[in-house]
């Protein structure tokens, strides 16, 4: 089997023409870092000329990058490719055909995490139009974060079944996971090592090919499809846990009255000898649409696996209970906000709340699964009023989000910050008192970003996470 696919590829020749689908953070600067090797012939990016984006198929033709927060050297490379002629961005999906490789790089998003569906539509819409121009030779290369067991399973069935061709004898199939994060596409995709999982050696040594050239400090790693499905939801899976017990021992810290930034050094300052304690940093939750989901897409991969799990009976995996810790922290905002409010005799129904943050992440206009978004939907239950500044976030589906934070601010009863956004840092307790118009204003701190000190020295009534010490 491996040796009819081995003759096909050996006859076919290098990988030359490069197919890309989905234009998004991922799709992008993978397609224009192929796009800018000289043994490339030319990269087109497959995108569906749809309502949401289908804008971005003009935009990119014209080397301008689509999106909002800074990427450094992407809107320059994509200036440079397309003038080329190297890359070219393009909704007719038939030109799929006259590609030797093709990868994937389409969201999984879990429509409810509940119930452990993924909602794999549009990546689904994506394999099958793969499948519908696929040519035997062809390397198909599944980037998306998928349920461990997706690219034998799912993927290949549907491949096989459109074009009628057998995997790992007609064409090459494997998933080479993303690891981009946002504000570093670039840099990621060239320095990050590179996981490569073929579901057979001629197809690992194929993706090896079309992944090696765009590496330079990165070095491939090669391995099975399902284990690189494993490894990348794991590998976020894991700092998902790390950042579950670190909030974990924030609540502990405040229930004994100890400042867990204090036990966070102490901590830390082990080190040597191989000794690792890997804290990270409490906080007013985890968002984004990496490590809200990528837990699920791995215990859905263990239902799937084909062998029994042995595991202590009825308990929670560690990874779902870190989620739910995670998941946590919102509600534990809401508390402080709360308590902070009683002890100046207000309650949150009728009281003016100013948030400060949408996004997931600090200085960033990424606001996929904010934590603040069940944060504020518990201040509405509760009868509370909110005004919400975010300096780069700019809109959010049923959400205003205002640009001038004094405006935000002026005659709140309580600011919460709830993303690390560095102008934060530099709240000046005074003016911010002014503008509040409150004796005993009230502040509650998600990510350890005000002193808490200065503030109940200005006359603040303060709460802040892990903060047993203060609050
Ligand atoms: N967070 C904490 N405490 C921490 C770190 C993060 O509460 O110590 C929160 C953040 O506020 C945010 C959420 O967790 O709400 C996620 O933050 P993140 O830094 O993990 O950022 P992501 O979601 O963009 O994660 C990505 C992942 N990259 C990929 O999936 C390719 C992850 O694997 C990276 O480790 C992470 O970026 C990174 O290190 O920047």
């Amino acid at each position: 089997m491996a040796e009819k696919l081995q003759n096909i590829l050996k006859e076919k020749g290098p990988i030359k023409n490069i197919g890309v689908l989905g234009m998004g953070y991922v799709g992008i600067p993978a397609a224009a870092l192929f796009a800018d090797v000289d043994g490339f012939d030319k990269v087109l990016g497959f995108q569906r000329n749809s309502a949401s984006s289908g804008y971005k198929i003009d935009m990119i033709n014209r080397g301008e990058s689509p999106f909002k927060g800074e990427e450094p050297g992407l809107e320059e490379l994509l200036k440079k490719v397309t003038d080329a002629g190297k890359f070219e961005c393009t909704s007719d999906f038939s030109r799929i055909s006259e590609m030797d490789a093709v990868t994937l790089a389409i969201q999984t998003p879990f429509a409810n995490p509940k119930d452990l569906e993924p909602d794999f539509g549009a990546l689904i819409e994506g394999i099958r139009n793969v499948g519908k121009y696929l040519k035997p030779g062809m390397l198909v290369v599944l980037e998306s974060t998928i349920t461990p067991g997706t690219t034998v399973g799912m993927a290949k069935e549907i491949l096989e079944e459109e074009s009628g061709l057998i995997a790992g004898e007609d064409f090459a199939l494997a998933h080479a996971p993303e690891r981009v994060m946002v504000g570093r596409l670039l840099r990621n995709i060239q320095e990050h090592d590179r996981i490569v999982g073929g579901i057979d050696g001629p197809s690992t040594q194929r993706a090896i090919e079309l992944y090696t050239p765009v590496l330079t400090k990165g070095k491939i790693i090669p391995m099975s499809s399902t284990a690189a499905e494993v490894t990348k939801t794991a590998e976020n899976t894991f700092r998902d846990l790390q950042i579950a017990a670190v909030n974990q021992l924030a609540l502990y810290c405040e229930s004994m009255g100890i400042n867990v930034y204090d036990v966070r050094a102490g901590i830390d300052s082990l080190k040597g000898e191989g000794i690792t304690r890997a804290i990270l940093w409490p906080g007013a939750g985890v968002g984004g649409h990496c490590l809200t989901k990528d837990t699920y897409h791995l215990e859905r991969g263990v239902k799937l696996g084909s062998q029994e799990l042995d595991y202590p009976e009825n308990a929670d995996s560690i990874y779902v209970l870190a989620r739910k810790v995670n998941d946590f922290m919102p509600n534990h905002m809401f508390k402080l906000t709360k308590d902070a409010l009683a002890q100046v005799g207000k309650e949150l129904n009728g009281s003016k709340i100013a948030l400060l943050g949408w996004a997931f992440i600090n200085d960033s206009d990424d606001a996929r699964n904010p934590p603040s978004e069940p944060y504020c939907d518990l201040l509405t239950k509760a009868g509370a009023s909110i005004t919400i500044h975010d300096p780069h976030v700019l809109n959010y589906p049923d959400v205003e989000i205002e640009k001038n934070m004094a405006s935000v601010i002026k005659d709140s009863d309580a600011v919460i910050i709830l993303t690390a956004h560095s102008e934060y840092f530099k709240l000046n307790p005074v003016d911010i008192k002014t503008l509040m118009g409150k004796d005993q204003p009230v502040v509650v701190d998600g990510r350890n970003v005000i002193d808490p000190a200065v503030f109940v020295g200005g006359g603040f009534v303060y709460r802040g996470i892990g903060r047993g010490d203060v609050n």
